[in-house]
């Protein structure tokens, strides 16, 4: 249900821009006007402009940029992922809000989403630039019926969600660099950080955690990643609405998470080929104790990239940072 805050936002949205008076609202909603007034500036506080009008009331002008649980529901089209979204004008990281959540039995779909993190985090505790108002950071909680070894799969069907999603709205079409990387021209554009609460042999929690690069011009990134990162504004020319991404992305992840408990990954796999830049290149692979080189040939069924390295052996890769 609505909260009074919620409420009050919608009689103004609803009123399409004719004034209604705060002895109007507070009737209405049964509160005093000085509840009413509170609420108008917290409202005012998220973003949106409202212009009050002697003797006649408020009138909302404009409608801020901002990933609320309100403006994504308003485009949501799923079942489950996403029917229950927590939003923080600002956090350290949705990751880390998730792993809690998750341990205290938030259920399947669960997405904690935010407008600026302050301690945004990558694979191997990597920093993730993560600036006010111009991206998607969020984390997607699921619970699938799967055993834990699968987990990590879900790291190329978020690819293949966020990707689809993308070419949905934006004129950017991305290349999924294995295993959790989108480019566009060859700049980095979305991370994925996918980690797991599990038993032995049943998975409790996988968090899908999601950065999208969006309305960032080149001067909102540190210095250190300027030339290896991008946004869709960069690419494209054009703003793109956020809150309508997010509900994209979370509409396809929601089909493709759905086939691949189902029918298992071989049908995205093939969706997965067709958008990938890595298979067939010669390429460097780092991982914790060692680094390889060599033709990546193809990835298997359960998402382990096989590098053919130069003396002819083929080597599968778990995990791994991919230097094309
Ligand atoms: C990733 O790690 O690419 C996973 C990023 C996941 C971020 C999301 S945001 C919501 C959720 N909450 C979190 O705290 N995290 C998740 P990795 O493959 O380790 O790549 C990290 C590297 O990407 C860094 O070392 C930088 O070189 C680069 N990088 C950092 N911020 C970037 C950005 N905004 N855009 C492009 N590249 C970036």
């Amino acid at each position: 249900s609505m909260s009074m805050k919620e409420k009050i936002l919608s009689q103004l949205i609803n009123a399409n821009g004719e004034p209604i008076s705060g002895q109007k609202l507070a009737n209405e909603l049964n509160i005093s006007r000085t509840m009413i007034w509170k609420h108008l500036k917290s409202i005012e506080e998220d973003g949106y402009v409202i212009e009050a009008i002697k003797k006649k009331g408020y009138i909302l002008q404009s409608i801020p940029d901002i990933v609320s649980q309100e403006r994504i529901t308003s485009y949501l089209e799923t079942k489950s992922i996403g029917r229950n979204i927590a939003y923080y004008p600002v956090c350290e990281s949705t990751q880390t809000i998730a792993s809690e959540k998750a341990s205290e039995q938030a259920p399947h779909g669960t997405v904690i989403i935010t407008e600026q993190q302050t301690a945004g985090r990558g694979r191997l505790e990597r920093p993730w630039d993560s600036s006010a108002n111009k991206g998607i950071w969020m984390s997607v909680i699921i619970r699938p019926e799967i055993s834990p070894q699968f987990a990590a799969q879900f790291t190329l069907v978020s690819a293949v969600a966020i990707t689809l999603a993308i070419e949905d709205l934006t004129d950017c079409s991305p290349a999924i660099k294995w295993p959790n990387d989108l480019l566009i021209n060859g700049k980095k554009v979305t991370g994925i950080l996918t980690e797991l609460q599990a038993d032995m042999d049943r998975v409790q929690a996988i968090i899908i955690g999601i950065g999208v690069n969006v309305n960032q011009d080149l001067e909102a990134f540190d210095e250190s990643i300027q030339s290896i990162a991008t946004s869709l504004k960069m690419e494209s020319g054009q703003e793109v609405n956020r809150a309508e991404l997010v509900a994209k992305i979370l509409f396809y992840l929601e089909k493709y998470a759905d086939m691949y408990v189902e029918n298992g990954f071989e049908p995205i796999k093939l969706l997965w080929e067709s958008y990938n830049c890595t298979i067939g290149k010669r390429i460097r692979a780092n991982m914790l104790r060692e680094t390889v080189e060599g033709v990546a040939m193809g990835i298997t069924n359960d998402g382990v990239l096989e590098l053919k390295l130069d003396n002819g052996e083929i080597r599968g890769i778990y995990s791994a940072d991919i230097h094309l």
